[in-house]
């Protein structure tokens, strides 16, 4: 919005439109199947649940949360009796198969929800589809003037891709573990599903480390979280079926680790405030130590968190930072290493032998595909279509974040109708197109280039199918550089909920023309789960 991007405001829109959208349910994500005759009954006082196999502590728990959030949308208290149920009153009944692999990559997360007066039955693949199918239930309660409904429905739902992700840098600003807490009920109600946590840049290292202390002592500048502190995300998280994936950026982004540890710089001296020399800060590939150091940093780090992917970060290695350092040159011809691109890449291998001896599964952003790595490596595409057409023909898995960086405060419409696999060159050129040809409609390709664009903006041809396999997801990413604690909520809520839709929803069950009124609720709804979704909505809306 910063650019001021024309947008139809939701006060522009027919108010019979607008009383219509917010009369029909609203499930956000846009379920693959959503059907409602319109008709709504009065939600009891009372609901009794009947689970087909004794549920785990943990779907309790989920059931429980449902408990509290129909409470705060319905405007009064509801009780749940476990069976037998009472005579006349409403049953919710949940079958569920086990799922041993939830929660985790390969999770199964379908469902099928119907609601009518004479009972609810929600039937889910695994503990992830009864999340999902709770969330949607709790979305069909709405309050009308003589008291809370619920709408009857038929969803049969799933979701489009496995990995929806939020991606939160706690480097360039700490953001306590409360706001982190807070973030998950926000994605839980949105059903992404993948915490991408960025603990590690040239800023600070925000974990404590009990084998390297000086990493949290001097690294964090005082702000940390506690290794318990870390457990108690972890479940919060695999509570609401999201996965865990912890990020500590080497051998660039490292300034903080080499504070703490300078004998593994590249460069010295590091004294320094200026934020760009922080941010270029880089390890020594060359220093047989240091794959040591970062390999036992690793282990420590990777035993915190259970999800098999471990992020190594991997981006922006200036070149310079090594071909700059006389022994590093100096090693580089000694032993043959052609280039920086391939000593970042003798340096992948290492610590990626190293994790996956620890059974974790190696990501990176897309900088560590310049050279040779392991096929298994996943790859995060951030610097355009080009570089998810290399990492998906090479056989990596790839999860686009890309168009969906938070941090550039486009507006919401903006970063939705960007669709992870249109080869497009970023949302940048969707907005561009949109403003030369008139709204852009959900998925239109952008207009074919013309003589003045820049070849390396020109689209890119579409994926094969092949490719398409292994494009896991999507994620949205904030990066903190300007963005303080306070500011988060308003940052990424409710925008993200634009993008959950995105990656969960089919392309044809997505909605620019409803987006904004469809927003503005989920905005109302986070706000009762104590996020200050609303922070921003006035500016997104300009
Ligand atoms: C590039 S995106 C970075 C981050 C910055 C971001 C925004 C990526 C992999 N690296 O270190 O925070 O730009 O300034």
């Amino acid at each position: 919005w910063a650019q001021g991007v024309a947008e139809p405001h939701a006060t522009d829109l027919p108010p019979a439109f607008v009383r219509n959208m917010v009369r029909a349910p609203l499930v956000m994500p846009a379920p693959a199947v959503l059907q409602t005759s319109g008709a709504a009954f009065a939600l009891p006082q009372n609901l009794t649940v009947h689970w087909d196999s004794p549920p785990t502590p943990l779907l309790l728990r989920a059931l429980e949360r449902l408990r509290m959030r129909v409470g705060l949308l319905a405007g009064r208290p509801i009780d749940f009796t476990q069976s037998p149920p009472q005579p006349g009153g409403l049953v919710l009944n949940i079958r569920t198969a086990k799922d041993p692999a939830f929660p985790g990559p390969a999770m199964q997360e379908g469902y099928t929800l119907d609601v009518a007066p004479t009972g609810i039955t929600l039937t889910a693949q695994g503990p992830a589809g009864v999340l999902h199918g709770l969330t949607s239930l709790s979305q069909l309660v709405r309050q009308e003037l003589d008291g809370p409904v619920l709408a009857q429905a038929h969803i049969e739902d799933t979701p489009r891709f496995a990995w929806r992700g939020l991606m939160l840098d706690t480097s360039r600003h700490f953001m306590p573990l409360p706001d982190l807490l807070r973030q998950l009920d926000a994605m839980e109600m949105v059903k992404l599903n993948v915490l991408h946590i960025h603990l590690s840049d040239g800023a600070a290292f925000r974990v404590e480390s009990k084998v390297f202390p000086r990493l949290h002592t001097i690294g964090s500048h005082g702000e940390y979280y506690t290794q318990e502190q870390i457990r108690q995300l972890v479940r919060e998280a695999t509570d609401r079926g999201i996965r865990v994936v912890p990020e500590f950026d080497t051998p660039g982004h490292s300034y903080a680790m080499l504070l703490a540890y300078p004998r593994y710089a590249a460069n010295a001296p590091l004294n320094t405030t200026d934020r760009a020399e922080i941010n270029r800060a880089a390890l020594d590939p060359t220093n047989p130590a240091t794959s040591g150091f970062v390999n036992a940093v690793y282990a420590e780090m990777a035993a915190l968190f259970p999800d098999p992917v471990f992020h190594i970060g991997g981006d922006e290695v200036v070149a310079k930072q090594w071909a700059q350092s006389a022994h590093i040159a100096a090693y580089m011809k000694q032993h043959h290493v052609a280039s920086v691109a391939a000593l970042q890449a003798d340096y992948t291998r290492h610590v990626a032998s190293a994790l996956r001896l620890r059974g974790k599964t190696v990501m990176g952003w897309d900088e560590v595909q310049e050279a040779d790595i392991p096929p298994d490596t996943i790859i995060e595409s951030w610097r355009g279509p080009a570089h998810t057409a290399q990492a998906t023909a090479a056989g990596h898995d790839t999860v686009i974040s890309g168009p969906y960086y938070l941090d550039r405060l486009l507006p919401a419409s903006a970063y939705y109708t960007t669709d992870p696999l249109d080869m497009r060159k970023d949302a940048a050129e969707a907005r561009a197109a949109a403003q030369t040809t008139g709204p852009t409609p959900p998925d239109a390709l952008p207009p074919p280039p013309t003589s003045t664009d820049k070849p390396e903006d020109a689209p890119l041809p579409p994926l094969t199918d092949a490719q398409k396999t292994h494009v896991l997801g999507a994620e949205t990413a904030l990066w903190a550089e300007v963005v303080s604690p306070d500011m988060l909520d308003g940052r990424v809520w409710p925008r993200a909920a634009a993008l959950a839709e995105r990656f969960w929803s089919a392309p044809e069950r997505c909605n620019a023309t409803t987006l904004y009124p469809r927003l503005a609720i989920m905005a109302d709804r986070l706000d009762l789960l104590g996020l200050k979704a609303h922070a921003n909505t006035q500016r997104m809306l300009e």
